[in-house]
C-alpha cells in the first residue's frame, strides 16, 4: 500500500521557472556584462534541457557555439550559475514565490494520513530549502525526510537517478511511493524509476505528452476547497 509522496518542486510545489528561475538567470547574465537575456518564449525551449548549468551551456550551443570553445568555459557556467543561485535564493528570501494552491494542505493532509514525504528534483538544494523555509516556515524543509536535490546525481531528469536514489535513502520501493510532477521530464524520470505519477500542469507544461502518467491535473485544488483525490488514489 502506499507509503510515501515524492515531490517535484519547481512547476510541482511552486511556479518557479518563468518569474523566479529565468529572472534570477537573467539577472546573472547581466550582472557579468553579458547581453544574453531569455525572454518567457524562450526560455519555454530552453526547460527542454535540466538543470541550470546544463540549461546555460545548451543556450551557448544554440545561441553563441563560439563561446563554448573559449578556454575556461567550464569555471565560466560554474560561476554565472552560482550568481543565479545567489540572485533566485534572494528572490525567495523576499517572498516573491509562493506555494501553488492546494499544496500546503495536500501536504497536511499525507502527513495526517501517516505518509512519509520526500521531494526528488534537478534543482540546486540550497534552492529548496529557501522556498520550503519562505513558504512553511522555518520547519518546512523538515517536514520532507528526503531532499534529494541537485547534482547529487550526476544524471539529471529524465534520467530515474533522483528517484531511485531518494527512495534508496527511505529505504522503500517503487511500489511503495507516488511521484507528483508536472513536467514530461519529471514524468520519464519517475517511470523509469518504476514509480507511478500524478501529474499536476503549469503553464509551460500543460501541451506535453503525459503518457505514463496515473492522471494528469490542472492543479492540486484551492485552500478551503473539498480535498481533492490525486487521481483516485486514496491517501490512507
Ligand atoms: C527543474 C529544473 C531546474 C531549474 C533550475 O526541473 O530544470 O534546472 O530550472 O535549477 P525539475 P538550477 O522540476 O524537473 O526537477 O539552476 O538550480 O539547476
Ligand atoms: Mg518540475
Amino acid at each position: 500500500s502506499l507509503q510515501a509522496l515524492i515531490f517535484d518542486v519547481d512547476g510541482t510545489l511552486a511556479d518557479t521557472e518563468r518569474d523566479g528561475h529565468r529572472v534570477a538567470f537573467n539577472r546573472a547574465f547581466a550582472e557579468a556584462g553579458l547581453d544574453w537575456e531569455w525572454s518567457m518564449e524562450r526560455y519555454g525551449e530552453l526547460l527542454r534541457v535540466t538543470g541550470g548549468k546544463e540549461r546555460i551551456r545548451q543556450y551557448l550551443t544554440e545561441d553563441h557555439p563560439r563561446v563554448l570553445e573559449e578556454s575556461g568555459i567550464d569555471d565560466r557556467i560554474r560561476a554565472l550559475h552560482e550568481a543565479k543561485t545567489r540572485h533566485y535564493v534572494a528572490m525567495l528570501e523576499g517572498g516573491a514565490i509562493p506555494l501553488r494552491p492546494g499544496v500546503e494542505r495536500l501536504l497536511d493532509e499525507a502527513a495526517a494520513a501517516g505518509l512519509r514525504l520526500a521531494i526528488a528534483t534537478t534543482t540546486t538544494p540550497a534552492n529548496v530549502t529557501a522556498l520550503l523555509r519562505a513558504t512553511l516556515g522555518e520547519e518546512g524543509p523538515g517536514r520532507f525526510e528526503v531532499i534529494a536535490a541537485g547534482d547529487i546525481v550526476p544524471a539529471k531528469k529524465p534520467a530515474p537517478d533522483i528517484y531511485t536514489h531518494a527512495l534508496a535513502e527511505m529505504g522503500l520501493t517503487a511500489a511503495d511511493a507516488l511521484a507528483l510532477e508536472d513536467s514530461d521530464n519529471g514524468v520519464r524520470s519517475a517511470r523509469d524509476a518504476g514509480l507511478e505519477v500524478v501529474v499536476t500542469t503549469n503553464d509551460y507544461t500543460r501541451d506535453q505528452d503525459f503518457s505514463g502518467a496515473l492522471a494528469v491535473l490542472d492543479g492540486f485544488g484551492e485552500p478551503g476547497a473539498p480535498a481533492r483525490s490525486l487521481g483516485g488514489v486514496a491517501l490512507d
